[in-house]
């Protein structure tokens, strides 16, 4: 990709060049997910943990029209409090780099950044899907797993979405869906699913194996990795469903649509569980910050 295009934080520069691992961190849940000051607490928690690994974190967003790859703590606690911020999946780019504006990627946007850095893994929350009673509603990351080739590492797909279409979709289009260390698809706040994966890895390197086949096949597809919430951190399914219900009643009423569906429903399911479904949400999001920086070691390390 041509430099100019992209802009990078000098230390991701040189880890790239010297091909130590990085991991892409998104950030729509920096701007859209999460209110200040959690928000900033989380992406610098995640930062961490990759750190903590021995693994550079690249957090990726667009500032003032500029594509930048790995974020300084000033930009970082820029974007957290900044308002007018794009949502940006792939139709979004265009336009946000053409009017100099500020973006946020999205699991979509943050995937295609990525992949034109040379970064193969990517953590982050729960991947978008297809929206309970609205199948023609299907979000822009399923459409980018399914062109482009990054190891994405979540807590599943969020529970707010139709769970078994999601995973329908994901079959259509060739993405693998790897359980870490578990055997059903995980739902975000909930560890199972009742929904199987595609296979179950035990460890990183059976991952990296995978990820280094489907290189080796010349495959643009991305990987799905799922790894569930800890056991400590899980909200009990119940307390989930009935305040996911409740939300997409709301919304329903409300007449919510298009990229504003996912914030309104992340942000009410959060008040109505007394932001015990965000605690949940940062809990999940460190941990697979901490799962890909494995990942990234275990792709970096020979074969
Ligand atoms: N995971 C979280 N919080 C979020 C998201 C994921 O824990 O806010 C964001 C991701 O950026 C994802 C987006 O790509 O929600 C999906 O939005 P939509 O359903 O409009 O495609
Ligand atoms: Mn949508």
């Amino acid at each position: 990709m041509d430099i100019t295009i992209l802009e990078y934080h000098p230390e991701v520069r040189e880890a790239l060049a010297q091909r130590r691992p990085v991991v892409a961190l998104e950030s729509t849940l920096i701007t859209h997910g999460l209110p200040y000051p959690v928000n900033l607490e989380v992406a610098s928690a995640m930062e961490k943990a990759v750190r903590d690994a021995g693994v550079v974190p690249a957090t990726i967003a667009v500032l003032q029209g500029r594509i930048t790859v790995g974020l300084t703590p000033d930009q970082l606690a820029y974007l957290a409090r900044a308002r007018d911020v794009r949502k940006c999946s792939r139709r979004d780019f265009p336009i946000v780099l053409a009017r100099k504006g500020d973006g946020a990627t999205t699991v979509a946007g943050t995937m295609i950044v990525a992949h034109m850095a040379g970064i193969r893994v990517f953590a982050t929350g729960g991947i978008g899907g297809v929206h309970r009673g609205h199948p023609f509603d299907v979000s822009a990351d399923l459409l980018e797993l399914a062109q482009t080739p990054v190891a994405v590492v979540c807590a599943g797909a969020k529970a707010i979405l139709d769970l078994p279409l999601t995973l329908e979709v994901l079959e259509t289009h060739g993405v693998p869906v790897i359980g870490y260390r578990c055997s059903e698809f995980p739902a975000f706040y909930t560890r199972s699913s009742g929904l199987p994966v595609d296979v179950r890895c035990d460890t990183c390197e059976e991952v990296a194996a995978i990820v280094r086949a489907r290189e080796a096949l010349g495959f643009h597809t991305g990987t799905l990795v799922a790894v569930p919430i800890p056991e400590k951190d899980e909200l009990p399914a119940p307390v989930a469903e009935k305040a996911i219900a409740h939300a997409l009643q709301e919304a329903e009423a409300r007449g919510v649509r298009g990229k504003e569906v996912t914030p309104f429903l992340l942000a009410r399911v959060s008040e109505l569980t007394h932001a015990e479904s965000r605690t949940a949400n940062v809990a999940l999001l460190e941990n697979n910050a901490r799962v890909a920086a494995h990942i990234a070691m275990a792709l970096a390390a020979p074969a």
